[in-house]
């Protein structure tokens, strides 16, 4: 079984992660993980804080030589801006954990919440799922993310408007992991003009995992079905306010007939579909197609032109606090989306065919695929 904890707040001294579950004799680079990290700090419209952090990972425990064990995966992540960048925390912003969460906790202001509900704690978030990409790896299974819309300037490129003929490593060379660079132009222009104007912008994330097996996930009991899963770990991305599987919401426009993906058979490909509407789960059980996923994120509450709130001392209209932060996140929204689709589809994977060491986690994959060969 997978799972995972972070602990650490933003401003703090250390993001810290536990991962368990990963088999034993697994390699580990731990440059891979750096460069993940380094991957999620380069989005366009992100705040000065990303100048000053250069996130690297520490690997505390779990390995013998680069090599897991088959214990928990200790990891540390250092914080390089110490101290908060505000002592006034009286005026909670709207959209945030801040009143919600200076309430249900007892805290006097909203600075304990704020600081561990920042996206930070995201960066530990994709050094685990990087860790998860190595193991899934091994198997043959790879995860692409490019960013399909800006507000509402949208990507010419997506999975089903060019039918999944997408050359994903383009999404890197983009400082906004947009693809159709008509677009991620009019994009750049839109948030400089968030800058100057003080307000920030959400969008949307297409996520696309290849190569995962027929079979992972179930729909035997609600909390097995691998959509339920994915969409759980993304929805827990601060921010992020949807989550579709393929077509996702725009389904509801095709009569029945037209949105499900016919089955095709040939001796040598097997079962084969010619259209992947259903984003590669049907049931909650992955069919051996690409799975397609989006996730929408909002624009991120705090404005440098704050909104309207009450002072929580006095009850009096006041505006509500500002301090640094992003204009935009949603680059780096794909990249830990891509960690989170990592850890899910590990976890389903490994709940499919366990296994203490590779070796044995390998011969469990070899046999079924055996298996599904002959069916
Ligand atoms: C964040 C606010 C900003 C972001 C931060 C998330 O931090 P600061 O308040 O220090 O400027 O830069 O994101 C990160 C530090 C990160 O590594 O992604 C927030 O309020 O959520």
């Amino acid at each position: 079984m997978i799972r995972f904890l972070t602990a650490g707040e933003s401003h703090g001294d250390k993001l810290i992660g536990i991962l368990e579950g990963i088999p034993s004799n697994l390699k580990i680079n731990k440059g891979y993980i750096d460069y993940e990290l380094s991957r999620r700090q380069k989005g366009y419209g992100r705040s000065d804080r990303m100048n000053i952090e250069s996130d690297k990972v520490q690997i505390v425990s779990g390995l013998d030589e680069k090599v897991t064990t088959g214990a928990p995966i200790s990891l540390v992540i250092d914080n390089l801006a110490k101290g908060t960048n505000n002592d006034d925390y009286l005026q909670p912003r709207p959209g945030h954990a801040d009143l919600a969460g200076l309430i249900k906790y007892n805290q006097l202001n909203a600075k304990n919440i704020l600081e561990r509900a920042s996206a930070r704690e995201t960066a530990m978030r994709t050094a685990i799922g990087a860790i998860c990409k190595i193991f899934l790896s091994e198997f043959g299974i790879k995860i692409f993310s490019h960013v399909i819309s800006i507000s509402d300037i949208e990507s010419n490129i997506d999975y089903y408007k060019s039918w999944s003929e997408i050359d994903f490593s383009l999404a890197d060379n983009s400082t906004l992991r947009m693809i159709d660079s008509d677009a991620e132009k009019i994009a750049k222009e839109r948030i400089d003009f968030g800058y100057e104007e003080g307000f920030t912008l959400g969008g949307k994330v297409e996520i696309i995992i290849k190569n995962v097996p027929i079979g992972i996930g179930s729909h035997i009991q609600w909390d097995r079905r691998l959509d339920g899963k994915i969409a759980q770990s993304m929805m827990s991305i601060p921010g992020v306010k949807a989550v579709e599987i393929g077509l996702g919401e725009t389904i509801k426009n095709y009569h029945g007939n037209l949105s499900n993906d016919e089955i095709f058979y040939s001796e040598d490909k097997g079962y084969y579909r010619k259209t992947n509407l259903a984003g590669g789960i049907e049931g909650g059980i992955s069919n051996g197609e690409d799975i397609v996923v989006r996730i929408t994120m909002k624009p991120i509450p705090t404005q440098q032109k704050p909104l309207k709130t009450v002072n929580i001392i006095t009850k009096e209209e006041t505006k509500a606090f500002t301090q640094r932060s992003d204009v935009c996140a949603v680059a780096s929204l794909s990249i830990v989306a891509e960690a989170m689709a990592a850890i899910s589809i590990s976890e389903a994977f490994m709940e499919k065919f366990s296994g203490d060491s590779m070796e044995e986690v390998k011969r469990n994959f070899i046999n079924y695929q055996n298996y599904t060969d002959k069916r």
